[in-house]
C-alpha cells in the first residue's frame, strides 16, 4: 500500500486551518469553572445579537429532560454547583450522565439551561460577575473570530465538559434517533467547479441527504475521516457511528477544487466551500476544505475536513 495514514494526513500541506480555535480552546480550559461559565454566558448573549440558534429538536431533548428536571428542583446553590461540576469535569452523577451524550444532546441541554436561567428557574450567572483578566482576554479573542469560528469554540467548550467519557464504558452512549434519508426525488445535487469525481460528488450528496449507509460504502474498509482539529476516525464501523451520531442535517456547499493523480493510481482531491450546521442554518457559513485521498478503485482511503483560517483560504487551490 503506497500510503500510510500519516502520509495521507499531510496531503495539500499548504491548507491553512484556523489555528486560533485550538489556541483559544486551550486558553479557555485554563480558566476557573466560574469564569468559564460566565464567559460563555457573555459570549452567547453577544453572539445572539447577530445570529440566532435554532431550538433543539424534541427528539434531541428527551434524553436531557430527566437531568434538566432534576436541576430545576435543586436549590440555586446546588444548581450553580452542578454547572461548575460540569465545567470542572468532576465525577458526579450529572457529569457522568452528561458524558454519555452526543455533542448535539449536550448542546441542547445547555440551550435549555440558558433559557431556564433567563426565565429565573435556574440560578443565573451572578449579576455584575467580574471576569478575571485572563477570562476577559479570552472573551476578547472570541469576539475577534468570524462567526463560524466562534460557534466552533463554543461547541468545543460544551463537548469538553462533564466527566471524562473515555473512562466510561462505551455501551452507555446516548444519541438521538437517526433520521430517515431524504427521499431520492427530494435530493439536491451539488456541483463543484473543477471537480467531476463521482466519489467526491456522492460523498457530498449522500451526506446532505443523511444517507449514511450509502455514504459509508464510499470508504475503504480501513478508510479514515478526520474532523476539524481532531485525530482521524479509522475504519468503517467507527466512521458510520460518527455519521449517525454527529452528522445529521448538515448542509455541505462545496464550491471549487481540483484533482491530482498521485502515486500508484491514487488520486488526491481538494475541495473548498461552506458548511452549515442545523443549529444556525444559513446564518453561519463555515469556511471548509475537504482533502480527499482516493485509492485506484475510487474509494476514500482518507478525507480530512478543515475549518479554514479565513475566507481567503477558499481560493487556496495549490498543490
Ligand atoms: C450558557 C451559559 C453557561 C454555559 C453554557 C451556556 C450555553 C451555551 C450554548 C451554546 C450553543 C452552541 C452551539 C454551537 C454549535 C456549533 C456547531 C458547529 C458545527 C460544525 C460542523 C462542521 C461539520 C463538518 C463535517 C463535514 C464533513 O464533510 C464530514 C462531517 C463533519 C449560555 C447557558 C455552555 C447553548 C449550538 C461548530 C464543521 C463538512 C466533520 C461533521
Ligand atoms: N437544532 C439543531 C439540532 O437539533 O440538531
Ligand atoms: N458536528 C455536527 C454538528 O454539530 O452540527
Amino acid at each position: 500500500m503506497p500510503f500510510t495514514l500519516d502520509a495521507a494526513r499531510n496531503i495539500f500541506p499548504s491548507t491553512l486551518s484556523a489555528g486560533s480555535i485550538p489556541a483559544t480552546t486551550a486558553r479557555f480550559s485554563q480558566l476557573s469553572a466560574e469564569d468559564q461559565l460566565a464567559l460563555i454566558w457573555f459570549a452567547y448573549l453577544e453572539m445572539g445579537q447577530a445570529i440566532t440558534v435554532a431550538a433543539p429538536g424534541a427528539a434531541n431533548m428527551q434524553f436531557a429532560e430527566i437531568t434538566l428536571n432534576k436541576i430545576k428542583q435543586m436549590t440555586p446553590l446546588e444548581q450553580s454547583q452542578t454547572m461548575c461540576d460540569l465545567a470542572n469535569r468532576a465525577d458526579t452523577e450529572v457529569s457522568r450522565t452528561y458524558a454519555t451524550w452526543t455533542p448535539n444532546i449536550k448542546l441542547g441541554f445547555w440551550y435549555e439551561l440558558g433559557k431556564l436561567m433567563e426565565q429565573g428557574f435556574v440560578a443565573p450567572i451572578p449579576e455584575g460577575y467580574k471576569l478575571s483578566a485572563n477570562a476577559n482576554a479570552v472573551l476578547q479573542s472570541i469576539r475577534e473570530l468570524e462567526s463560524g469560528q466562534q460557534i466552533t469554540v463554543l461547541r468545543n467548550a460544551v463537548v469538553d465538559m462533564g466527566f471524562d467519557s473515555g473512562k466510561l464504558d462505551g455501551s452507555q452512549r446516548v444519541s438521538e434517533p437517526v433520521v430517515a434519508p431524504t427521499s431520492i426525488g427530494q435530493r439536491k445535487q451539488v456541483s463543484i467547479d473543477g471537480v467531476a469525481n463521482k466519489t467526491v460528488l456522492s460523498y457530498m450528496n449522500n451526506l446532505n441527504a443523511n444517507d449514511f449507509d450509502a455514504l459509508i460504502e464510499l470508504f475503504t474498509p480501513d478508510g479514515a475521516l478526520q474532523p476539524p482539529f481532531k485525530k482521524p476516525i479509522v475504519g468503517r464501523d467507527a466512521i458510520l457511528r460518527f455519521f449517525r451520531e454527529e452528522c445529521q442535517n448538515l448542509n455541505l456547499i462545496p464550491e471549487r477544487g481540483f484533482e491530482d493523480e498521485v502515486e500508484d493510481g491514487y488520486t488526491q482531491i481538494k475541495v473548498t466551500g461552506k458548511c452549515q450546521t442545523p443549529w444556525f442554518g444559513a446564518a453561519v457559513g463555515m469556511n471548509i476544505a475537504w482533502r480527499f485521498l482516493l485509492n485506484p478503485e475510487g474509494k476514500i482511503f482518507f478525507v480530512a475536513i478543515d475549518l479554514l483560517a479565513s475566507p481567503k483560504e477558499l481560493l487556496n487551490l495549490v498543490r
